[in-house]
């Protein structure tokens, strides 16, 4: 694991399993209006916007932005456009769904790529973390203290689901990504569409634990990047959880709308100094 130098950030809006689909525009209306409210619209906007992977549902290449002007996938490029032009660094890290965004999305929204693990540090005076909504609310303290936070998506800590690691090894191989790039673009759409419904019978038949992060793996990538905290997504079990050497790992929620539209699940984590 290639130890790049951490990113110095006064405050951060981090979020993640956002799963953003076409099917689903109330899920679409309702993160559009929750970003919107805590970077743009917000009394004080926080430095920097931190995507911790699965903001779309599938991603089969940048082209799938050329596939409709007025798409899900269009609307939140022009959202991420939005909140780096007005001042905001955004950045993203990839999920296992959307592993394929690449420069051409980076280009179109404005937004910094960044590998997985990455270490953040943040200036705490007064301090805090504090989440938005779906996790319980939290303040802490930490006065005049540099916090390093390490981020990822979360699924390469999932040791013990060795079915999905080697997928994952497959799919992440450049050679294989190149390959599979080269396809139509309807194919590759199909291709995703088949992998879904495949990873959804392969998970009924695994165990719940077995799809949760190792947590030796966790202590360990922790440890290694000189980390206080590790911050990631993917396994949809939201909250604060323990680590070894009184450090912890704050698991972000994925993001679920009722038929209605309104959010039953979603909201990040917010570092900011609180009055
Ligand atoms: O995402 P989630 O929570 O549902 O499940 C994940 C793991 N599943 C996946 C697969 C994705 O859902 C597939 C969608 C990808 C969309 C983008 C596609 C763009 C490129 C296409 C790449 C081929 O990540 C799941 C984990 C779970 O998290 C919990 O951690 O268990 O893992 C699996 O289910 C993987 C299986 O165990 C193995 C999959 C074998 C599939 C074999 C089909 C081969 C067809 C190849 C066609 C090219
Ligand atoms: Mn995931």
């Amino acid at each position: 694991m290639a130890n790049t130098p951490a990113i110095p950030i006064r405050s951060a809006l981090l979020v993640s399993d956002v799963h953003l689909n076409q099917d689903q525009p109330q899920l679409a209306k309702a993160f559009f209006a929750w970003l919107n409210q805590h970077t743009i619209a917000a009394a004080q906007p926080p430095q920097a916007l931190v995507i911790l992977g699965d903001l779309v549902d599938a991603w089969v290449g940048d082209d799938q932005l050329a596939n409709q002007p007025s798409s899900v996938d269009a609307q939140l490029c022009d959202h991420l456009r939005a909140i780096k032009q007005a001042g905001i660094t955004t950045y993203f890290l990839h999920g296992n769904r959307d592993f394929l965004i690449g420069d051409g999305f980076a280009a179109a929204t404005g937004i910094t790529l960044l590998t997985d693990p990455t270490v953040i540090e943040i200036q705490l005076t007064t301090t805090t973390a504090q989440t938005t909504q779906g996790i319980s609310r939290s303040k802490e303290s930490a006065q005049g203290k540099v916090l390093r936070i390490a981020l990822s998506h979360g699924d390469q800590l999932c040791t013990q689901d060795t079915t999905y690691q080697s997928f994952r090894k497959q799919v992440r191989d450049p050679q294989w990504q190149a390959a599979f790039l080269a396809k139509p673009l309807a194919e590759r759409l199909q291709i995703a569409q088949h992998l879904r419904a495949q990873s959804e019978i392969e998970k009924s038949g695994k165990a719940m634990k077995i799809m949760d992060i190792t947590q030796a793996e966790a202590e360990q990538l922790v440890a290694h990047l000189h980390a206080d905290t590790l911050i990631h997504g993917h396994t949809h079990r939201p909250g604060r959880y323990p680590l070894q050497d009184s450090k912890d790992r704050w698991v972000l929620p994925d993001w679920e709308v009722d038929t209605t539209g309104e959010l039953i699940r979603g909201g990040g984590l917010y570092y900011r100094d609180w009055e």
